[in-house]
């Protein structure tokens, strides 16, 4: 798999730093986020390094929806199949993490 230099997912991938994982297939991870804003936060990721959702659509949509299935199966598991799913793409939108992320909120109602 490729990796960026410097990249803080690509060594959560490579298992250089330590997560809490969900979910792993052969393109895919999924781990808890560290700084959860649901009762269930769950941050999905391509393997290969993207910057961001418009690169990862742009060079392999495969992947993209395939991230969509990893986090509906993850909503099946910890909740009933409700879920949100948030690319925060760009400085302004909040990105922070320039590894391409999909956040999956579940596990409660949200009433906004
Ligand atoms: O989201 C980046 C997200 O990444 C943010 O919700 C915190 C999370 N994060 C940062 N470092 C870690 C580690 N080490 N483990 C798990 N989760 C982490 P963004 O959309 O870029 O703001």
């Amino acid at each position: 798999m490729s990796e960026a230099n410097d990249c803080l997912f690509c060594k959560i991938i490579a298992g250089d730093i330590p997560s809490s994982k969900v979910y792993e297939d052969e393109t895919t991870y999924a781990f808890k986020d560290i700084n959860p804003k649901a009762k269930v936060h769950v941050l999905v990721v391509p393997k290969k390094h993207y910057a961001n959702v418009s690169e990862l659509a742009k060079d392999d949509p495969a992947e993209l929806a395939h991230i969509a299935e990893v986090a509906q199966s993850i909503a099946n598991d910890a909740y009933n199949g409700s879920f949100r799913l948030v690319f925060n793409t760009g400085l302004d939108a909040g990105q922070t993490v320039f590894h391409v992320h999909a956040h999956v909120l579940t596990g409660e109602k949200f009433d906004e």
